[in-house]
């Protein structure tokens, strides 16, 4: 569903209203933070500063300990708005993360290059430290448990879309993948959403699902595709939202090459898709050898990115957030990155 008759990006602020007035509102003076940090007995020392500051201990460094310690004190904090390049910035609040755990036929999953034998055991490591990761950061997580019948199955991100209330279990794209979506959907429900099917013909992948505020960006790509992209704009039609379709070229989803951080900045690989459509964004740019890194998640005060791509997470930082890097090298040889190993709200 294009908006209002213009392809995407053209002419038109992707920003909610919303978002772009907190953007463009006054800025509070940095003193009042730190006032309110002592009076809340939390350090009014640089440990809520990004890395920018110079004298600032830098964000990558600090224990996940410390950052659930910033993200509680935010939570307590909601008044308080990042008062210069110098704070961390917001991100989404995530206080449930889906996952499901990996099945022993993972080395038989759909890849592009199925050069690299995968080690299941040691992407069973590298899946715990993701839950471990994500439950530092204050993130409750809910385990689904693997299928062996689907290969594919702990990239959650595909077969469901949660937006707010209401979750959606999309018509994947890839023949193998059908199915997924069944565990999920009883999981989703006893988290209290409402479910709704995607019946098709069309298809459409969780992967290809960009939110930024009430806009949902939706990638054309060889999962998804326009008819799945009218079904979605049809189920959430009359609502808050607003579904916009991006053609995608030569990735395998929409957030394979690009992510949403919060505060009004994306993060994105060039030459994939009509960046215009982010136009409103502050955009970090990555090279195109570190494009795969590009796929990180923005989560309660820090942004988890691949490890191994030293140029991304200093981008990232250098825009004022926190990251943590993480071992997804077992994912990556079957093209899954971070976010496709939950589906967070
Ligand atoms: C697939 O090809 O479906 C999986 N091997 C990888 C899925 C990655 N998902 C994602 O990027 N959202």
């Amino acid at each position: 569903m294009w908006p209002a008759g213009a392809p995407p990006g053209q002419g038109e602020s992707i920003l909610p209203r919303s978002l772009r007035d907190r953007h463009n509102r006054r800025m509070v003076p940095a003193r009042r933070v730190w006032a309110t940090a002592q009076a809340a007995k939390v350090p009014a020392d640089n440990s809520r500063r990004g890395s920018l500051g110079g004298q600032s201990k830098p964000c990558a460094r600090r224990s996940i300990d410390e950052r659930h310690r910033t993200y509680e004190y935010r939570k307590n904090h909601q008044d308080l708005e990042p008062e210069s390049e110098h704070a961390v910035r917001n991100t989404p609040v995530v206080k449930t993360a889906m996952v499901r755990g990996i099945p022993a036929t993972f080395d038989h999953c759909i890849r592009y290059d199925p050069s690299e034998s995968i080690d299941v055991a040691r992407a069973r490591r590298q899946h715990e430290k993701y839950c471990d990761t994500l439950r530092g950061l204050g993130v409750e997580v809910v385990e689904v448990a693997p299928d062996d019948r689907y290969p594919d199955c702990c990239f959650v991100e595909d077969p469901v879309i949660v937006l707010d209330e209401i979750a959606v279990v999309t018509g994947m794209g890839a023949a193998s993948r059908r199915g997924e979506g069944e565990a999920l959907r009883e999981a989703l429900r006893r988290c209290g959403k409402r479910v709704v099917d995607l019946r098709g013909p069309g298809t459409l992948e969780g992967g290809d699902v960009v939110r930024v505020g009430d806009k949902i960006l939706v990638g054309l790509t060889g999962r998804t595709n326009r008819e799945g992209v009218e079904e979605l704009g049809a189920i959430l039609g009359g609502g808050r939202f607003e579904v916009v379709a991006l053609e995608v070229r030569d990735a395998l989803h929409l957030k394979s090459v690009c992510a949403y951080l919060g505060d009004g900045h994306v993060i994105l690989a060039p030459g994939y898709f009509e960046s215009s459509a982010f136009n409103d964004c502050e955009r970090i740019e990555v090279a195109a050898r570190e494009t795969y890194a590009e796929n990180c998640i923005a989560l309660n005060g820090s942004v988890l990115v691949a490890e191994g791509f030293p140029e991304v997470a200093a981008k990232i930082t250098r825009a004022g957030f926190e990251t943590i890097e993480l071992p997804v090298s077992e994912f990556r040889k079957c093209d899954g990155g971070l976010s496709c190993l939950s589906v967070r709200f």
